[in-house]
């Protein structure tokens, strides 16, 4: 099922929240991805290896070791390959600094595009605390909608046998949805106020599991998604414009013998 078409080529490629050692990791298509691209650089934006996951159930299976084959693969052969470790594997946020041939490790770091602009590159964790909401109530309200649809007879009828009010699915499902946009939204100006203060006009981060490009007051917020669900990258071409890709969606409009790019935005 290979098909021969050219890898594309690109100057650069932000990938995060991978979450190998995971068993919601989605490692097949995230091979797929990287055996359809080529890169100068390759960033590695945070919860690339999923310790805290690992640490509560061991889980990796070969999938998940041809995703680190693969990356080292590309590093041998002239990727540099920049991790950004984020907090669930932030063991290797020890390692700042640290450079092992083509593959370095840096806490955060400044990202040079083509047509020299200055990119922060950051995981995001660290704007939990400023957003003070749980990340989840984001990923929550959509992952419990459904289960939550089916079992809300069964609930209202133990409630009535309880004497208990009835219990209104909708209006729960309001207020998470409502505290969930304001999560993203608060997380999103947080990364780009810092930006603002660190004098970069672009930042790049994951996180939040919900791939983003948009202008916030000046700064171009960028979030590269993740590989659970929603399986995104940010990509850099050679001319420095930036897109996000939705490796699903592409593969599906792709034809037999070529991927084309999105149109992107100038970075
Ligand atoms: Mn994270």
């Amino acid at each position: 099922m290979h098909e021969r078409n050219l890898p594309l080529r690109l100057r650069t490629v932000f990938i995060s929240d991978i979450h190998l050692g995971f068993k919601g990791c989605s490692a097949d298509l995230l091979l797929d991805f990287l055996h359809h691209v080529e890169m100068d650089t390759l960033f590695l934006v945070g919860d690339i290896i999923d310790v805290w996951s690992m640490k509560k159930s061991m889980y990796w299976p070969q999938s998940h070791n041809n995703v680190l084959r693969t990356i080292l693969g590309k590093a041998k052969r002239g990727t540099k390959v920049i991790f950004v470790p984020g907090n669930h594997d932030e063991v290797f946020r020890d390692f700042d600094g640290a450079v092992f041939g083509n593959l370095e490790i840096h806490r955060e770091y400044i990202h040079q595009a083509a047509d020299g602009r200055r990119m922060l590159v950051l995981h995001g964790d660290e704007f939990d605390s400023v957003v003070k909401c749980s990340p989840w109530l984001a990923k929550l309200g959509s992952n419990i909608y459904d289960m939550l649809l089916a079992a809300n007879p069964y609930i209202n009828w133990v409630r009535r046998k309880f004497d208990l009010p009835h219990w209104s699915l909708s209006s729960y499902l309001k207020n998470k949805a409502k505290k969930a946009v304001q999560y993203i939204g608060g997380f999103e100006d947080a990364v780009a106020q810092a930006a603002r203060k660190r004098g970069v006009e672009t930042v790049v981060c994951g996180h939040i599991h919900r791939a983003e490009m948009r202008d916030i007051d000046g700064i171009l917020y960028c979030n590269d998604g993740d590989w659970v669900e929603s399986c995104t990258s940010l990509v850099e071409d050679m001319n420095g414009h930036l897109r996000l890709i939705d490796w699903p969606k592409l593969r599906e409009q792709a034809s037999a013998t070529a991927i084309v790019l999105p149109v992107g935005q100038a970075a």
